[in-house]
């Protein structure tokens, strides 16, 4: 799968070239491609943002240079579509569920507004607009990252074990149980026995239990959206009982 990052700070990129993602690029499973808004500019002074019409502070990301990138993008990659997203603290909340659905392009292109503002009209260039959460970023660079994470994960060939990302929080809508390793006792804090049991089906039960437990405790708006198995109901109830 292709990403490309349209980004003022492509530098900001590098790090993604690291562990499991630095292999799956080696690999050719992934390939990052990054590209600045400046690079496409004719004029002197590589101009990429402009003062607001109507007055204010601060500068706005002109729409010229994006849609001359965005156009540059397609015609190096010889006209194969791609997915364009704009990252906004205005856009849809990214989830799991978009990173399933992104894992499964070809090429996503992701599109990093920066300071103050965008042009209206670069909205118009993207398929979708997408934020991270609700708080206040520099520009869209640490959501591009995160978003680049979360659905190259999913690519089939970047997990060297093909059972973890099925594991995880999130994946089946509840949070993780809880994990130990060496050693046995921790500040007088010790492993629970069932782990040590060598008792597959209680561990499985004690593992799933664990989970609902933390996800009721933490996040219940995810157990109302989750699939419960009569099982997963019983399980709940002897939590609810214990409390
Ligand atoms: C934020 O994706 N975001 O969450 C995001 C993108 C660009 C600027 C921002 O302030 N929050």
């Amino acid at each position: 799968m292709r990403f490309e990052i349209v980004t003022l700070f492509p530098e900001l990129f590098d790090g993604l070239r690291t562990g499991l993602l630095g292999k799956a690029c080696d690999a050719g499973t992934i390939d990052l491609q990054t590209i600045t808004p400046r690079e496409l500019t004719t004029d002197r002074h590589r101009t990429v943002d402009d003062s607001p019409y109507g007055g204010g502070s601060g500068m706005v990301l002109m729409p010229g240079p994006i849609a001359n990138t965005l156009d540059h993008l397609d015609e190096a990659r010889g006209g194969k579509p791609t997915h364009r997203v704009l990252l906004t603290p205005q856009g849809a909340r990214f989830s799991q569920a978009h990173a399933r659905r992104f894992s499964a392009l070809d090429c996503l292109t992701l599109v990093c507004g920066r300071y103050e503002g965008f042009d209206e009209r670069i909205r118009g260039l993207v398929d979708e607009e997408v934020s991270l959460g609700d708080f206040v970023l520099l520009g869209g660079e640490a959501a591009a990252l995160a978003i680049v994470e979360a659905t190259a994960r999913l690519v089939p060939g970047v997990l060297g074990n093909v059972h973890s990302a099925a594991d995880e929080s999130h994946a089946d809508g509840l949070l993780e149980y809880p994990q130990y390793t060496r050693p046995e006792e921790f500040r007088g804090e010790k492993v629970p026995d069932v782990l040590r049991s060598g008792n597959h089906a209680a561990i499985a039960r004690w593992r799933r239990k664990e989970s609902l437990r933390r996800t009721l405790e933490r996040r219940p708006d995810l157990l109302e959206a989750a699939e419960l198995s009569d099982e997963d109901l019983k399980l709940l109830n002897e939590i609810r009982e214990q409390r």
